[in-house]
């Protein structure tokens, strides 16, 4: 746990937030900031700064966000509509918050990127 992250006070329940899926390696819950219907960040209980910083360890843990973010889809309906998942690295990229985490995005039309 990294001190002054607040995604791992939120791993760690020492910050509330409207968890939706955790196991012992990540955590989903609701986007503070919705930016559509459905908006879940999915991070990973260890503290991995941003994507650049994972490592050849991680690639177990990488497969399995991805599999809880399919998984987190299909319950909220998604898996046939479809959805996005989106990572922003670092500050060009759009990065806020310094813990890697993914965006699921869905539940309405999403723009095509570019
Ligand atoms: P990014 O730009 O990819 O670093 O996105 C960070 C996201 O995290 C942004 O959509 C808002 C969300 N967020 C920031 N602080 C909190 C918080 O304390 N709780 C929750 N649930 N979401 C947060």
């Amino acid at each position: 746990m990294a001190a002054d992250c607040i995604f791992c006070k939120i791993a760690a329940g020492e910050l509330p937030s409207e968890i939706v899926y955790s196991d012992d390696q990540v955590v989903a819950f609701k986007d503070i900031r919705p930016v559509a219907p459905v908006h879940i960040l999915i991070i990973p209980r260890k503290h991995i700064p941003d994507l650049t910083a994972i490592t050849e360890e991680d690639r177990e843990l990488l497969g399995h966000i991805h599999l809880v973010a399919v998984e987190i889809a299909r319950q909220m309906g998604l898996s046939e509509r479809g959805f996005r998942i989106v990572n922003n690295c670092k500050e060009e990229g759009g990065q806020v918050v310094y813990h890697l985490h993914f965006h699921l995005l869905g539940g309405r039309q999403l723009r095509i990127l570019g």
